[in-house]
This record gives structure tokens, C-alpha cells and sequence, in this order.
């Protein structure tokens, strides 16, 4: 309770960061990046973003959270490309959000505020906007796509991965979760289901993103599996916008 209005007072104040984690192709060339949240808490110190989005969940603040978060990225995709820095940035939106009936809308809105063209946001999704009810879910997401923003899939096969629906949803690119790609190089049955999603997506005409890449090996291995991109400690963790400008510059 205490600290649901922490939170609450948290937003308002602006004490909820947003750190980016690059994504980056085989030829080292940077995809985009994905913003994701850090709320370091007066007293208790780092909460965890599982933990605080739980409550933001089941509280009703999501909405609030969402547009923070929306918000604070669009106004940092805006900076970035007055530095001369065009990267695609992928928020995380939850169920409750593709549910919202205004919600396209309302990010069509967000975009012409902050002047950023909507082929530079990204927004992830997980399965489970199927569970309450696929079609308006799938009305938000048309709308959003039709606005030009692209819908990436993530934490791929920890769902409710139906075929059928991923068919049915404009998506443009999966994620592979870190479950799977963590034991890839040991584990021959987590090798076969990276490599059938990989091949399943291609076959839809998505691209590949494997989260949590954090060796050589695991990075070659994909590579040799035709995945698109990856996400991971081997390249970066997620890093405080400025130290994101620094590495974005690094990479020239
Ligand atoms: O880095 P990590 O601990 O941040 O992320 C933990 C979980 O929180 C992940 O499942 C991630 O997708 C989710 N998450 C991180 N940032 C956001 C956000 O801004 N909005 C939502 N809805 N989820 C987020
Ligand atoms: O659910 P989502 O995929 O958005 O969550 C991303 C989560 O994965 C975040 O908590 C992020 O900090 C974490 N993460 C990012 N890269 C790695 C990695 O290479 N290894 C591990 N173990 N976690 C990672
Ligand atoms: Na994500
Ligand atoms: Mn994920």
C-alpha cells in the first residue's frame, strides 16, 4: 500500500528513470533500443521493475506508468535525433494498455506531440494481450500499425504462443526469451526450439530478436541459425540515456 503511493508520487516527480538496452544486428550494426524502467525508491533503494509493475497492474496506475514511460522515451527519441542519433526505441506496453480503447490514439497523439516520426517507436507486446480478448486487442494493434508505429512480440514462448494468433497480429518482429536462449549452446532441445522459431518467424516474414545473449558462443551459434538481432549482457545491459549516448557515439 505504502508503496503504491510511493510510486504514485514517483511519476509525478520524475524519480522513475528509464534505462536503454541496445539490440544489435550480426554486423554489429545497432536495430534499436529498449527502454525500460528503474525506480530507485527514497528509502527502500532499487525496487524491481517486476515488483512495481505488479502493483502498478493490479492498482489501476498502469495507465499512468504506460504514458510515463511513453512520455520520457518520446522525449528522449526527440533529443536523440537533434544529436544527429536515429534509433528506434522500443517501449513495453502491458495487456491493460492494448485493452484501453483510446490507446492508439492517444500514442498517435504522444508522437506528433514530441515531433517523432512513429517509424522510431517500437512497441513490445507479450502473448498475453491474447488472453482477455484477442479482437480488441488486435483492433489496438491495427490501429497502432496503421498510425506507423511496429509491434515487436516479446518474451516469445513463455505464453500462450498460438500460431493462429501470432498469424493474425500485425507484428513485425519476435523475441526469443532468455529462457530459451540462455542453455542454447547445451541444452540440444532449447537449440531445436530457438532454431524452429527462428525458421517460423522468417517464414512469416518477421524479424528475430534473442533476448539475453551474454557469451561468444551463444552470439555465434545464433548467428549460424540466421537470427536477425540480439539483446544482451554480451553487448550492453540497459544503461541511463546519457551513458546510452555515450555508447551510441562509440559505436560511430
Ligand atoms: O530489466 P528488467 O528487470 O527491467 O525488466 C523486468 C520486466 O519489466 C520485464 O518483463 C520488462 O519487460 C518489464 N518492463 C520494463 N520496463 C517496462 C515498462 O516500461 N513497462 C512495462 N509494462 N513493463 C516493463
Ligand atoms: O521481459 P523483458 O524481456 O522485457 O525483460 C528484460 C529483462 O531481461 C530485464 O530484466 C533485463 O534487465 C534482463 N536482461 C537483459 N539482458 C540480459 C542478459 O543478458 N541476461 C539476463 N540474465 N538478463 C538480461
Ligand atoms: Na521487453
Ligand atoms: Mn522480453
Amino acid at each position: 500500500l505504502g508503496l503504491l503511493g510511493d510510486l504514485r508520487r514517483a511519476l509525478d516527480s520524475g524519480d522513475v528513470e528509464l534505462h536503454y538496452q541496445p539490440k544489435v544486428r550480426f554486423d554489429g550494426q545497432v536495430a534499436g533500443l529498449e527502454a525500460l524502467v528503474r525506480w530507485v525508491h527514497p528509502e527502500r533503494g532499487r525496487v524491481s521493475p517486476e515488483e512495481f509493475i505488479t502493483i502498478a497492474e493490479t492498482s489501476g496506475l498502469m495507465p499512468q506508468l504506460t504514458e510515463y514511460v511513453l512520455d520520457t522515451a518520446l522525449a528522449q527519441i526527440a533529443r536523440w535525433r537533434r544529436m544527429g542519433l536515429d534509433v528506434p526505441v522500443a517501449v513495453n506496453v502491458s495487456p491493460r494498455d492494448v485493452h484501453s480503447p483510446g490507446f492508439a490514439g492517444a500514442v498517435a497523439a504522444r508522437l506528433a506531440r514530441h515531433q517523432v516520426p512513429p517509424g522510431s517507436l517500437q512497441l513490445e507486446i507479450t502473448e498475453h494481450v491474447l488472453l482477455e480478448d484477442p479482437q480488441r486487442a488486435a483492433d489496438t494493434l491495427n490501429g497502432l500499425t496503421g498510425h506507423g508505429v511496429k509491434m515487436s512480440l516479446d518474451d516469445f514462448g513463455t505464453g500462450y504462443s498460438s500460431l493462429v494468433h501470432l498469424r493474425r497480429l500485425p507484428v513485425s518482429e519476435l523475441k526469443i526469451d532468455r529462457s530459451f536462449v540462455a542453455r542454447l549452446v547445451v541444452d540440444s532441445e532449447d537449440a531445436e526450439i530457438v532454431r524452429c522459431t527462428i525458421d517460423l518467424a522468417h517464414s512469416l516474414g518477421l524479424l528475430v530478436v534473442a533476448e539475453g545473449v551474454e557469451d561468444d558462443e551463444t552470439w555465434e551459434r545464433l548467428r549460424d541459425l540466421h537470427c536477425d538481432a540480439v539483446q544482451g549482457w554480451l553487448v550492453a545491459a540497459a544503461m541511463p540515456a546519457e551513458e546510452t549516448t555515450r555508447w551510441l557515439r562509440a559505436r560511430g
